[in-house]
């Protein structure tokens, strides 16, 4: 008997069972999974937020360095300063943001190395910036999320193991 052409296309598509079709699901969930799992998206999001954290705090270092080198700022006894965090100072680069400085007579103050203070990648609770200076010297503090940088925070010199501590005297804050 001739089959028809109707009846062979029927035929192909009659060769996937529903039993074969729900396997190939089943595999393909699997595999996204694993995928899902060895990416993990939510350490990879901590990773980059930590890499622009301490990106952050060496321009900031790097730029107080130069102002104070360059005798462009003179540091302030910031004490028990409110706002000398990102989370509660602002982003203004004149010596009244969370980084507080002096500009002398005649001076650019920090403004001449960096445009504007960086702010924490959250920003929110201990996920902050903060800075603290006394005779002379300055330290800048953050928390990294990651925990594959914990091990960074404990060696860096500081006087706190769970924070990242970077500046001129790491026992201000
Ligand atoms: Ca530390």
């Amino acid at each position: 008997m001739k089959i028809g052409r109707k009846q062979k296309r029927q035929r192909g598509f009659a060769g996937f069972t529903l039993v074969e079709l729900l396997v190939v699901v089943a595999i393909v969930a699997v595999l996204a999974g694993v995928i899902v799992v060895a990416i993990n998206p939510a350490a990879l999001l901590q990773k980059n937020r930590d890499a622009m954290r301490l990106d952050d705090l060496d321009n900031v270092h790097r730029a107080l360095s130069l102002a104070l080198a360059d005798g462009e700022v003179t540091l302030v006894e910031t004490g028990t300063c409110n706002n000398c965090t990102s989370g509660s100072g602002t982003q203004a680069v004149d010596g009244t943001g969370w980084v507080k400085f002096e500009v002398p007579t005649g001076k650019t103050g920090l403004a001449k190395y960096l445009p504007e203070l960086p702010l924490d990648p959250l920003n929110l609770g201990s996920n902050i910036y903060t800075f603290g200076s006394a005779a002379g010297a300055y330290e800048i503090n953050v928390v990294l999320e990651s925990a594959d940088n914990a091990p960074k925070m404990s060696t860096d010199g500081g006087n706190a193991a769970g924070v990242w501590e970077i500046g001129t005297s790491l026992t201000i804050l």
